[in-house]
């Protein structure tokens, strides 16, 4: 009889694999590419997640902004949220269904079919993937995308802080290489963003697509934008004020919960490397003229190309 591991071990053989940075490979399923150790976990997110149709769902390809949206989503559902956002890391209040949720391999408890609830999970999942089992359901999505530069200049820091980076620092050269050519976890970054795009547009009552550099401009008007979508429009201006507030960089990287250095048990890498910057623009501090070039040109290809004006 064949048991689970050795399920596992056997789907990773048979899918396609491609050097990612130093030892690390990832595994390639469906046109994405994927980190080994969440292949299995996404296959069940997949076969068994069965969204309710009062659950949230918040999406994004790595690097984009998810645990801000995480903070701001969770205090617009429980509305005043600012004690435990001192307490937890915001991605141990909204969990990742390819990480927390189906990480284990029997069903997490967190899975409740309590009809009742609003759940509030995150997915890096591509929509051509996942698309299906949310649109079946009806619930409610909401997608952040950022820049392809700065989403490649994070990922670039983020990786170099895993535990076992320290002896093989990922080269930024190599970096952009994966960048570009799509081979990065979750990537290509550009069929990421096109697909949950084109679903914002087709279902805009389901999926709300929103950037990072929109938020930055603006939050307030778009922690109201999301609370009306959600159904739990703000009857005050000063809840919305203190949701901002709460949830800016500023306020969350200086809680000790996110200024750690310890390991969380879900993910190799601190707690402090969710929070680095946290602007616009900081590709210019490491990017190159000639390699911004060549990713606008990329991105009007892509994104352009495709009728989504931006990026650039
Ligand atoms: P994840 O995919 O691993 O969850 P994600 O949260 O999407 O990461 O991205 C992290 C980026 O969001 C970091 O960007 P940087 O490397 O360019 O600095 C991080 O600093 C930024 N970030 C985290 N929290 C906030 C916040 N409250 N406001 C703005 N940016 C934030």
């Amino acid at each position: 009889m064949v048991n689970s591991l050795e399920l596992v071990h056997e789907l990773h053989l048979s899918l396609p694999k491609e050097k990612w940075w130093g030892e690390n490979n990832v595994c390639q399923m469906n046109g994405f590419w994927f980190l080994p150790k969440f292949v299995p976990n996404t296959v069940r997110v997949l076969n068994e997640f069965n969204p309710l149709p009062n659950d949230v769902i918040l999406a994004s390809f790595p690097k984009t902004g998810t645990t801000w949206l995480k903070s701001l989503l969770f205090s617009i559902i429980n509305r005043s949220s600012k004690e435990l956002l001192v307490k937890h890391n915001p991605h141990e209040l909204v969990p990742t269904l390819e990480v927390q949720v189906f990480g284990k391999t029997e069903s997490s408890p967190i899975i409740t079919d309590d009809l009742d609830s609003r759940r509030l999970y995150s997915t890096h999942s591509p929509y051509q993937l996942l698309g299906k089992t949310l649109d079946s359901f009806n619930c409610r999505v909401v997608y952040i995308t950022r820049n392809p530069k700065d989403t490649l200049v994070s990922m670039w820091h983020f990786t170099n802080k895993w535990k076992d980076a320290e002896d093989a620092p990922w080269p930024l050269d190599e970096a952009i290489e994966k960048f570009c050519s799509g081979i990065f976890p979750g990537g290509p970054y550009y069929d990421h963003v096109m697909g949950f795009k084109k679903a914002s547009l087709e279902k805009p009552e389901n999926i709300f697509f929103i950037t990072y550099e929109e938020l930055m401009i603006d939050a307030k008007t778009h922690v109201k934008r999301f609370a009306e979508f959600l159904g739990c429009p703000f009857d005050k201006d000063e809840e919305v004020e203190e949701i901002v507030k709460s949830c800016s960089f500023e306020i969350l990287s200086s809680h000790e919960v996110n200024k750690s250095g310890d390991f969380p048990s879900w993910f190799p890498v601190p707690y402090n490397s969710f929070f680095r910057q946290g602007v616009v623009g900081d590709h210019k501090n490491y990017l190159e003229a000639k390699t911004i070039e060549r990713i606008d040109a990329l991105t009007r290809d892509m994104f352009h190309g495709a009728g989504f004006m931006y990026g650039i």
